[in-house]
């Protein structure tokens, strides 16, 4: 199908690096509207008469009878994955194990890894190690069992980049940003860390960059490092 896609991001946001690493990966042409988050543009239009919840990543996909929205970075990865199966960003219906482990990773990604994030805290709301409590020890043990998961493997669901990989790598350079050295203490994680950076899509998107920026900018405290 020829659809006119528009992605609303934000240039630092994580978040929003996933549907555009899908569209990459797929070769799909789309554009790029800049919401600026710290001027509070996502509250207004056009993003606030799009979305009800205001946020990027939210993906206008126009098919040319109607115009279909979807926002929350995972659900715009598999309806990208839906609407333009080729090339497969899932293991196939025929490799059911690698499949279910794409699914599982995931959905891990959304109920375990990603709530347990403290950038926001740390470079939005100025917490510091005391603050954080035992979040920081929580967040470095689910890190491990992510270090687990990729030893002997290149990507997490196997030998194939897949969704899984865009869910969880953009939230990883969150914990990169804090201090977290992925290469000393994780060092199968740390490895896939420097794969996914070399990734074209990624090095297509300019996102390292631009969040690299942002970080520099920030300044968060480094509370992840030894
Ligand atoms: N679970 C959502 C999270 C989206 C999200 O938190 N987006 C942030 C930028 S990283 C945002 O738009 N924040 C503005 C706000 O929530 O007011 C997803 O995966 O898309």
């Amino acid at each position: 199908m020829n659809a006119s896609i528009t992605l609303y991001t934000s240039s630092f946001s994580q978040n929003a690096l996933r549907p555009e690493l899908a569209l990459l990966e797929k070769g799909l042409p789309f554009r790029k509207v800049e919401v600026d988050l710290l001027q509070g543009e996502h509250q207004r239009p056009p993003l606030s008469d799009l979305t009800p919840r205001r946020q990027v990543p939210t993906l206008v996909y126009g098919t040319g009878a109607e115009d279909i929205v979807v926002y929350e970075s995972i659900a715009t990865l598999y309806f990208l994955e839906d609407m333009h199966p080729e090339p497969a960003l899932m293991p196939p219906l025929a490799d059911p194990r690698r499949r279910a482990l794409a699914h599982m990773r995931i959905a891990e990604f959304q109920a375990k890894l990603d709530p347990k994030n403290i950038f926001g805290s740390v470079a939005f709301r100025r917490q510091g190690r005391e603050q954080l409590g035992s979040r920081v020890d929580d967040l470095v043990a689910e890190l491990s069992r992510w270090d687990a998961y990729l030893e002997g493997q290149s990507w997490l669901a196997g030998d194939r980049f897949t969704l899984a990989d865009i869910a969880v790598f953009p939230l990883l350079m969150h914990f990169e940003a804090l201090g977290f050295d992925f290469a000393a203490r994780t060092p199968a994680l740390g490895a896939y860390v420097a794969r996914c950076k070399a990734r074209p899509s990624v090095q297509a998107s300019g996102w390292l960059d631009s969040f690299a920026a942002f970080v520099s900018q920030r300044a968060p405290e480094p509370v992840l490092a030894d």
